[in-house]
């Protein structure tokens, strides 16, 4: 599924890689003199490297024309190429292998990147050295072991000094799902890194060529017999291997020691960036938000907490004019109202154009309306189907303990497919609501909350308006496809704002006449901000507050209430003059959408069209 704009490079980058390994199997087994354990070598090199190790090859190693080879793969480049992807074959086998084995298994990014470096060492030496290239050194295998041991050890340390940091940084990037083996992105990222370990390793190999120390290229010779005879044309040898080459030890000594400090480098610098201790499982699939800060102290469950919803989760998307907040009919069994609630993740229109992925409840943003009278004895069936654990809190409301909410504190969180029962007889009225209390910072940011209305049972108690209104808002960090939850942190900051889960233009248009009364029930089922909302042609009068009636004397008129996460006001406006009165947060930014104004205004703005 394409998630991020940069998969249709991963899924491109990785067929070519393909077709490119097929072409040049076919090429190198059906035309080219090469000998069989550099064929083998480009082949894994070209799957591993993609359309540049398809240019290494048609640039290097593969037959312009019949007879040409021996004389086109003389030039020391050449011969370079083919000694260094000789290495890169071996190591990068037993680095990918160690890679994607580690992960799975569950350890630790620093010790993937050592176990990765011995892997890719052993493979390099045991197997692409000494055993594939044993007709070529002669002499026994243990033998091979001793005389390559020191040229593996200078090209495999290049390799991974250029591999590991390009590992690193992109595997803990903002992009985590490169961390796990089943992601295409993970393959793409290991690609990358064989690419940086090719150019790093290649100068250190030009330079053992050219010192006599690594085989490069080679042609067989067409009449060439097998057995003890040695495959490689004589006169090809001595042409690429001058045997004027002295190596003395001050230059064996000094290039080890340059690319131990390269190799200590690139495996040691990236811990000063990234968390090097955290395991891929714990972040599998990741995606971060921009602009969050990840330190070498950014624990993974500070990433999993701030990523975005998991697009791959979706279980349903909702036709782009469906709306929140939907009164949700109780059953009755014994006098009991039974309510079923059930968290899942959807995709749901906060625009005509702008989707966003939401942790809802019933499928709706805000989740369904409960209403309540006063000494209900009601039951809610909460069910989970999110990812991860929830719990659901009555938030104002005095119940049994057990049935509050806040996970670890009062119950064990519901897990994944899980279901709870809260039950309770309802002891007070007023605007009240439901949300998460499992990682509200981010469950309940993602949409994971609802109204819950309470009348009185004297009716009478309640002050009246002609109309009613509940308004619940939202704030939301939506970009590039990915939805992640909204909090005051560096790269947590929302771009979009909403009224009962839509922004301006696509929030409700409330009618009503000159001389008529609405009540907006206001919650703060917002979660960072105060939003200080404003209502334009007069001031509404404050009658509630958390629920709770102000007598009349306590009441107060006013034409901005600052509506703080949690909060609740309820406020009575008479429409006095005709035309369109918004009621609106009048922190600019939150009336914007993604900072675009859209017919006047955004976000957190509402239209009240009073007629004459
Ligand atoms: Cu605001």
């Amino acid at each position: 599924m394409i998630l991020q704009p940069i998969d249709f490079v991963v899924y491109a980058w990785l067929l070519v890689a393909v077709l490119s390994a097929v072409y040049v199997a076919y090429d190198q087994f059906r035309n080219n003199p090469e000998a069989p354990v550099m064929k083998w070598g480009f082949v894994l090199v070209t799957l591993y490297m993609g359309p540049i190790g398809f240019l290494l090859y048609v640039m290097a190693d593969k037959e312009p024309a019949p007879d040409t080879h021996a004389e086109f793969v003389k030039p020391l480049w050449k011969q370079g190429v083919g000694s260094t992807v000789h290495c890169v074959a071996g190591d990068a086998t037993g680095i990918i292998f160690a890679a994607a084995v580690t992960a799975l298994l569950g350890f630790p990014m620093w010790v993937d990147i050592i176990v990765e470096y011995i892997f890719g060492f052993l493979v390099g030496l045991l197997v692409f050295q000494s055993l594939f290239m044993r007709d070529m050194l002669g002499g026994s295998y243990g033998e091979n072991v001793r005389r390559t041991f020191l040229p593996e050890l200078l090209s495999m340390n290049m390799m991974m000094a250029g591999m590991a940091p390009v590992m690193i940084f992109l595997m803990m990037g903002r992009d985590m799902r490169a961390m796990w083996p089943s992601e295409p992105l993970f393959w793409f990222v290991m690609s990358l890194g064989v690419v940086a370990g090719f150019l790093v390793a290649y100068p250190v190999n030009v330079w053992l060529v050219a010192k006599a120390m690594k085989h490069g290229l080679m042609t067989v010779e067409k009449n060439a017999t097998h057995g003890s005879h040695d495959h490689r044309s004589e006169k090809q040898h001595s042409s690429a291997t001058p045997r004027h080459a002295i190596v003395t030890r001050p230059q064996l000594v000094a290039l080890t020691l340059f690319t131990l400090f390269m190799l200590i480098g690139g495996m040691f610098v990236p811990a000063a960036f990234v968390n090097l201790g955290v395991r891929a499982e714990e972040v599998r699939g990741v995606i971060m938000p921009p602009g969050m800060l990840m330190t070498p102290e950014t624990p993974p469950d500070a990433m999993r907490d701030m990523a975005a919803a998991d697009r791959r989760l979706v279980s349903y998307t909702a036709p782009a004019s469906a709306k929140g907040d939907r009164v949700l009919a109780p059953r009755i069994e014994n006098g009991i109202k039974v309510f079923d609630l059930d968290a899942s993740v959807i995709r749901w229109n906060i625009l005509p154009r702008t989707q966003v992925t939401a942790y809802a409840i019933n499928r709706q943003v805000p989740g369904p309306r409960l209403e309540f009278v006063e000494g209900d004895h009601v039951r809610i069936n909460f069910t989970n189907h999110l990812p991860e654990p929830a719990t659901m809190h009555w938030h104002g409301l005095v119940v049994p303990n057990r049935m509050d909410g806040p996970a670890y504190i009062t119950q064990d969180p519901v897990p994944p497919g899980g279901r709870y029962t809260y039950e309770y007889v309802v002891q007070q009225a007023g605007t009240y609501f439901y949300h998460s209390h499992t990682r509200p910072d981010r469950q309940q940011a993602l949409g994971l909350y609802g109204a819950l209305i309470i009348r009185p049972r004297d009716s009478a108690a309640e002050p009246k308006a002609n109309y009613e209104y509940v308004v619940q808002l939202q704030e939301w960090l939506n970009r590039d496809g990915q939805t992640y939850p909204a909090m005051l942190m560096e790269g947590g900051l929302p771009n979009f704002f909403t009224i009962n889960g839509k922004a301006w233009p696509a929030t409700d248009t409330l009618r009503m006449k000159v001389g008529e009364t609405i009540k907006l029930r206001i919650i703060g089922t917002n979660n960072n901000f105060i939003h200080p909302m404003h209502m334009h042609g007069g001031p509404f009068t404050v009658v509630a507050r958390d629920g709770v009636p102000l007598n009349p004397a306590a009441r107060f008129e006013a034409d901005v209430i600052n509506v703080g996460p949690g909060q609740r006001w309820d406020v009575i406006w008479p429409a006095r003059e005709p035309g369109k009165w918004i009621f609106h947060c009048h922190i600019p930014h939150h009336t914007l959408n993604n900072n675009v104004e859209e017919r006047g205004a955004g976000g957190l703005t509402l239209l009240i069209d009073v007629a004459p």
